[in-house]
């Protein structure tokens, strides 16, 4: 059974659906182990599954007018030839790496070789975690990073893309 994840009030009543935003892709992308939310660790990651985040975003993106492809794989170069596919087929990408986020080089350079707006998430604080989590080699290709608000932060990065996209980046 699905959890819902609460619904915060977007930032403004600007409604986006309509504008140039509207039809854009938004491929959100999540690395290994992320397939077991919900399932192990509650106390860390919390209790929604992928699949709760996934219906949460598919939903908020359509309030926004985005379209959504929403994807998860335990394998690096399967990543890194979703990212290189992204700059045919999106207009932005939304990633959590995972076990990734430090060590993929491979990544890093798929996302740089991108050419397009990009958010890193992860449920968790990072900083507040353990040092070996905190250097993320991703964030060197992100236009912004979201950490430690949970599923919350996928909803907050797509609004964010949302109004990237529109340029509006205040
Ligand atoms: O907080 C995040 O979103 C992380 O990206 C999650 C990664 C971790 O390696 C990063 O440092 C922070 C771990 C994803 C594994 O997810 C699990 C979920 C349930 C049970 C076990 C692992």
């Amino acid at each position: 059974m699905h959890r819902t994840i609460p619904c915060y009030k977007p930032f403004s009543d600007k409604h986006l659906a309509g504008t140039a935003v509207a039809g854009a892709t938004i491929l959100i992308l999540n690395g290994p182990n992320l397939n077991l939310l919900g399932v192990r660790e509650p106390e860390t990651y919390g209790r929604d599954t992928l699949a709760d985040i996934e219906e949460a975003c598919v939903e908020r993106a359509s309030v926004l007018g985005l379209a959504v492809e929403f994807r998860q794989s335990n394998q690096e170069g399967q990543i890194v030839d979703w990212i290189q596919e992204a700059r045919e087929n999106a207009d932005g990408i939304i990633v959590n790496p995972a076990g990734y986020t430090t060590t993929s080089m491979a990544i890093l350079d798929a996302l740089l070789a991108a050419d397009l707006p990009i958010i890193e998430v992860h449920l968790s604080n990072i900083h507040r975690r353990e040092t070996f989590r905190q250097n993320s080699l991703v964030s060197r290709a992100a236009t912004g990073v979201i950490c430690g608000l949970g599923a919350q932060g996928y909803l907050l990065a797509l609004e964010a893309m949302a109004r990237l996209l529109e340029g509006d980046n205040e």
